[in-house]
Order: C-alpha cells, then structure tokens, then sequence
C-alpha cells in the first residue's frame, strides 16, 4: 500500500460540486483504502491568468494500485466529470486531476512524470497540500511547509 496524494482544480461548471464529486469518486475506487482531503480553495488562476478563478483541493489516499494504473483512473474521473452535455456533443473539460505524489517515487516516463513538476512553485497546490501533509517530503523540493512559506498565496481563499 502506498501513500499517493492527488490535487483537484475545476474551473468551469459548478466547480465546488465538480471537486467533491470527484474526491467522493476516488474513495469509491477498489483500490484507495482510505481517503483524507484538504478544504477547498479558491485561487486565482495561476500561468494563463486570463481566466476564472480556479477551485483546488487535495486528496490522500493510501492505494493498492501502481502509479500507473492509479492515474489511468484519474484521468477516467476527469474524463466522466470533464465532459457536458451540450446538445449531442460534449462540452468542455471541468476537471483537473494531477497525481502530486506517489510513496517517495521518483518517476520520469512517458506520459508520467512524480513528483508532479512545478509542485514548488504552486501556493494552489501547496496551500491545500499543507492541510494534510505539511510534514511530508517532495522528493526534489524539499518539505511542503517549508515550500508553501517561499510562495506567494495572495488571493488564495478557504472556502466554508
Ligand atoms: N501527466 C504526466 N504526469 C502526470 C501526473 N503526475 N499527474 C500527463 C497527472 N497527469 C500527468 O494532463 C496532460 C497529461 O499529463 C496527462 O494525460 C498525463 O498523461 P493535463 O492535465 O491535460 O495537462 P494540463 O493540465 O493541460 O497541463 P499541466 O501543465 O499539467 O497543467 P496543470 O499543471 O494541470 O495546470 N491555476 C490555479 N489557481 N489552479 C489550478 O488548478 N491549473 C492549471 C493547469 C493552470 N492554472 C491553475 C490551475
Ligand atoms: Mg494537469
């Protein structure tokens, strides 16, 4: 069993909703024995700024399953939560889902890459991160306390 921590972000559709579907989705997997999550935040949009706020939050799970096949199904709860029904076609994506951390892994393959890059730099992952796992080490950074003090969480808000 392994100690994996997914971060969640939607900023599209009803974001709150879309968020807690999907950490209730993850729970449900055959595979997570147990799940703790962060609050929601909302924060501002980080990178293409030109856009809605963004809702985050972050998961721990501890899972039976490899990092691989962990991530096939994140990205089949993005998929599911991603997709609206717009007439016959399907709207846009809603939901993020990046696989933050795996155990201490350190993975660089096709399609794959823990600890997810520029961690460090993000107060939208760290802030939620630090909820349940401010004593943990990203391998490479360094500890999640210690990063989310060196970033700039302005604008960054718990939600109720
Ligand atoms: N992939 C490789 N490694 C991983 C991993 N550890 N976890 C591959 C998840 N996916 C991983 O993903 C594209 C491919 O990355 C996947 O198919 C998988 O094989 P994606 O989520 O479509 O990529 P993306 O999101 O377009 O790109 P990127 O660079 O991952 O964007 P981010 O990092 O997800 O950033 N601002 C705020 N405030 N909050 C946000 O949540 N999110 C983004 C997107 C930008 N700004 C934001 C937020
Ligand atoms: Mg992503």
């Amino acid at each position: 069993v392994t100690l994996a921590h997914i971060g969640l972000g939607s900023n599209l559709g009803d974001s709150r909703r879309i968020v807690a579907d999907a950490i209730d989705a993850l729970s449900a997997l055959p595979h997570v024995r147990s799940l703790h999550a962060s609050a929601l935040y909302e924060t501002p949009p980080w990178g293409v700024v030109d856009q809605p706020p963004f809702v985050n939050a972050v998961a721990q799970i501890e899972t039976a399953a490899t990092a691989r096949a962990l991530l096939d199904d994140m990205l089949a709860i993005e998929r599911a939560a991603g997709r609206v029904r717009d007439g016959s076609r399907w709207g846009p994506r809603a939901l993020d889902l990046d696989l933050l951390l795996y155990g201490g892994a350190i993975l660089s393959e096709p399609g794959l890459d823990v600890p997810h890059p520029r961690i460090a730099q993000r107060a939208f992952v760290l802030l939620p991160l630090a909820d349940i796992a401010p004593d943990i080490h990203v391998p490479g950074a360094g500890r999640v306390r210690d990063l989310l003090a060196r970033v700039d969480a302005d604008g960054c808000r718990r939600l109720a």
